[in-house]
């Protein structure tokens, strides 16, 4: 089964999001697999953002990851990568459609609340940054077989 990170960023956890933001991926039928609450040091939220050294809103970015606490998850289903990239909306809060947690949530292109990964690739890379292996918890759900 695909796994993604998904981050509750500073401004979710600040703003009192962090519950909507779990409730929305339970809803969806996707199992927690990891979660934790970190605050995220200059080292890793450089390799995290590694991809965007260099452009305009890189320094800015970094500071606002660091600036307060974050929550890590993992969550683990059917295409979680994209289902998840569906569920968070575009990056920039004020073109994201309603029903989406950016849609709802946000008008800002940098404080979007909440960070998936875009590729199952790229969650393998983001949850071995952000997870112990033994920080990450296997069970069966018990309505996989519904979902
Ligand atoms: P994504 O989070 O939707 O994948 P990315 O393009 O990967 O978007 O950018 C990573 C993060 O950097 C965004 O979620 C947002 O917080 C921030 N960001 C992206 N573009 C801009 C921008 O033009 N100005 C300010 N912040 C930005
Ligand atoms: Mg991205």
């Amino acid at each position: 089964m695909q796994q993604t990170l998904i981050l509750v960023k500073p401004d979710g956890v600040h703003r009192r999001l962090v519950g909507v933001i779990i409730e929305r991926f339970e809803q969806k039928g996707m199992r927690l697999a990891g979660l934790k609450l970190v605050q995220t040091s200059r080292a890793l939220a450089e390799k995290h953002y590694a991809v965007h050294k260099g452009k305009p809103f890189y320094d800015s970015l970094l500071q606002f990851i660091t600036s307060g606490p974050t929550v890590a998850m993992v969550w683990e289903g059917r295409e979680a990568v994209a289902a998840a990239r569906t569920l968070l909306g575009p990056t920039d809060g004020a073109k994201a459609p309603p029903g989406t947690l950016r849609g709802d949530f946000g008008l800002s292109v940098q404080n979007n609340l909440v960070h998936g990964s875009d590729s199952p690739e790229n969650a393998a890379a983001e949850i071995a940054l952000w997870f112990r292996p033994d920080e990450l918890v296997s069970y069966a759900s018990n309505d996989a077989s519904w979902i």
